[in-house]
């Protein structure tokens, strides 16, 4: 049996307070609401193989780890617009509505421009298959179609002083229920340094598994970022900014001692609350090592060369 530990918890949803958490989920009363905002939110999701779909036979990432099911990518989310429970964000999100689209590209570049679902479709999708590690504690190896970032960047001319990239989730409280709360800022927002935006691994992506996005996962169209804590991958995207200041992002406006700027995924640098020197795999028994920028070390290393990455978390 596989005892599940502290780590295991929904942080993200921690440091709510009970009044705030009462106003946007009033459902939750006594023991329940305790449970919810201070123990394990986590629950081991349906029993898949890695691999047993036929999808992912025979595929896997670089280090030889088999890919996270269709099913479990598809059905253990994060995505508090809608909901904090995991395996009911699918069924919440099913009727939203993401045709047609607009990504607003503006702030500091030369070339502002709004893409539509067929401007993005001109960057030819790529699959990427990558690790993503929650914050929390849990990861999956998901097999992404879409574009590196620096593409789009490139077309619409950063100027010169821009130095970071915000992005900008959609913002509808009719369509996305936990924005009718107030515990957190909405809308959801994030940000980059320039130079993590333009790396090649910064993708922009469409699809997983050789379809398009579900809104689940942040259709029709979310940043992937593979070495940063999963949180930065941030969803459904209607703007982007090029800024001369580091943006905030939601979850450092909501909980700035346990959320920094860079996210970087590192197990040496714990949570305050709890180790992240390792992570369970969705669909696998057991813990697994958290790897130094989630195994993307030797692209992106050198991008912190020389940074404190205990004081730049
Ligand atoms: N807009 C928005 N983006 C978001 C989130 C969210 O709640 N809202 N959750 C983040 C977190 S905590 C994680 S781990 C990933 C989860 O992506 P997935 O559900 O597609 O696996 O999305 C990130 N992007
Ligand atoms: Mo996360």
């Amino acid at each position: 049996m596989i005892k599940i530990k502290p780590s295991e918890i929904t942080p993200e949803a921690v440091y709510l307070n009970r009044r705030s958490f009462i106003k946007a989920f009033g459902t939750l009363v006594g023991g329940a609401l305790v449970a919810a905002a201070c123990g394990n939110l986590e629950e081991e999701p349906a029993a898949t193989l890695a691999g047993s779909t036929p999808e992912a036979l025979g595929a896997g990432d670089e280090l030889g780890s088999p890919l996270t099911t269709f099913q479990d990518v598809t059905n253990y989310n994060n995505y508090y617009e809608f909901t904090t429970a995991k395996e009911e964000v699918a069924r919440q999100a099913e009727n939203f509505v993401s045709s047609p689209w607009q990504v607003e590209v503006g702030g500091l570049v030369a070339k502002p421009g709004i893409y539509d679902l067929d401007a993005l479709a001109r960057f030819d999708a790529e699959e990427r298959i990558y690790r993503m590690r929650c914050v929390e504690g849990w990861s999956m190896v998901i097999p992404w179609n879409g574009f590196p970032l620096w593409k789009l960047l490139r077309e619409v001319e950063p100027l010169g002083e821009a130095t970071h990239v915000q992005f900008t989730t959609l913002y509808d409280p009719s369509q996305m229920p936990g924005q009718r709360t107030d515990w957190l800022t909405w809308p959801y927002v994030e940000g980059l340094r320039m130079d993590e935006a333009m790396h090649d691994l910064t993708i922009l992506a469409t699809g997983l598994y050789g379809k398009s996005l579900l809104a689940q996962n942040g259709a029709p169209v979310r940043l992937v970022v593979p070495w940063k804590y999963g949180f930065k991958s941030i969803k459904s995207i209607v703007r982007i900014d090029l800024v001369d200041y580091q943006p905030a992002s939601l979850w450092m406006l909501a909980a700035p001692d346990e959320y920094g700027f860079y996210a970087n995924v590192n197990p040496q640098v714990d949570h305050p609350r709890w180790s992240q020197a390792s992570e369970r795999r969705i669909g696998e028994g057991g813990r697994r090592e958290t790897l130094m920028f989630n195994g993307y070390a030797e692209e992106v290393g050198g991008l912190y060369a020389g940074m404190d990455l205990e004081i730049n978390f």
